[in-house]
């Protein structure tokens, strides 16, 4: 067991209360900030939670020495979107003001604290359809040319990072001092949690479809049936950062990594969701500016560095995210009867 002190920021969002729950397990000092409190899933563990604006309140962040920052707090590509100022605020200022402080108790304590940043597919940009599907599997330096807030925030905040965990000062160390700021990133595809919905996010009609499907709830999705892009379970989301998190600094030939699960459009989704919920009422009512955004998004990616810098692979290909992960739980949740295996 460890006692390293882990900062999670956002904690109450998707990936935090996962997170959280996943590194109590493992022994952690775990430290808690958020805009609101503690959600019933993780407050009774033993973290000490910071509620507030981040950006606010930096100053007392300085107060701590963490080993560990998981910097999960974001505005998420839609809600960016409508408020693109506040969005700039909360992704990049939050982030430089850890990323700061970050290198500061680096360099003061003379040990690296690491810096896990979820990046997001939305630092690709596709023009159109046909050039997005022409691509198929990008890599992580390839249509490296956002369309959203979100996106934007995202690609700079990786170079941020990048920044200083090796170039800030101007030093012109080489090679890095291991004790420098260690800065690292993965790219997540659309989450998909069967005990949490997103929100503010514009991959969220697949979590949505499936939830509404499972409670009983009409829903009208937001892109159309032919719109694809890849999607994840949540544990395999936890897994990866987890992994990353672990990997020996020298492992590693890159600090922004992709990582894949699988792909599915609207429409197999709720292929996937009638199957199960064969009531299930899903229908398509198109939103052009979301569309838009999901449209510029790549429909996979391609995770080779991942897999061979650290080992990773997910655990949950198409089908045994649905039977083994997604349709047991919300079985649970929703209590309802019909959990078919689908295919
Ligand atoms: C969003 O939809 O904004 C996020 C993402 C893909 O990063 N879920």
């Amino acid at each position: 067991m460890s006692e390293k002190s882990v900062l999670v920021t956002g904690a109450c969002g998707e990936i935090g209360q996962a997170l959280v729950q996943s590194l109590n397990k493992r022994g952690y000092r775990i430290f808690t900030a958020d805009l609101v409190s503690l959600p019933e899933s993780i407050k009774n563990l033993p973290a000490e939670h910071i509620q507030g604006d981040l950006v606010n309140r930096i100053k007392i962040f300085y107060d701590y020495d963490f080993d560990l920052i998981f910097h999960l707090a974001a505005s998420l590509s839609s809600k960016a979107e409508v408020a693109t100022e506040d969005a700039h605020r909360i992704n990049v200022e939050g982030t430089m003001q850890l990323l700061l402080l970050a290198a500061y108790k680096s360099e003061k304590l003379n040990k690296p604290v690491k810096f896990m940043f979820p990046s997001s597919i939305a630092a690709y940009g596709f023009p159109d359809r046909a050039t997005k599907h022409a691509a198929g599997n990008v890599k992580e330096d390839e249509w490296n040319t956002p369309h959203t807030m979100y996106g934007c925030n995202k690609l700079y905040c990786e170079k941020l990072g990048v920044y200083y965990s090796r170039y800030c000062g101007q030093r012109h160390l080489d090679p890095v001092p291991p004790t420098m700021l260690d800065f690292r990133a993965i790219r997540f595809p659309g989450l998909v949690s069967a005990f949490t919905i997103p929100s503010g996010g514009t991959s969220d009609y697949g979590p949505e479809m499936l939830h509404s499907a499972a409670a009983g709830k009409p829903y009208a999705c937001f892109v159309d049936a032919e719109t694809r892009i890849s999607f994840m379970a949540m544990p395999d989301a936890i897994k990866s950062l987890l992994m990353l998190m672990d990997a020996p600094r020298e492992t590693l030939s890159s600090q922004v990594y992709n990582i894949a699960a699988f792909s599915l459009t609207a429409g197999e989704f709720r292929q996937r969701a009638l199957g199960a919920f064969p009531e299930a009422q899903i229908t398509f009512a198109p939103n052009p500016r979301r569309q838009g955004i999901v449209d510029s998004w790549p429909e996979d990616v391609d995770d080779t560095l991942a897999r061979k810098d650290w080992g990773w692979k997910p655990e949950y290909d198409v089908d045994k995210f649905f039977n083994e992960y997604f349709l047991p739980a919300i079985k649970k949740r929703y209590q309802r009867p019909s959990t078919r295996t689908i295919e």
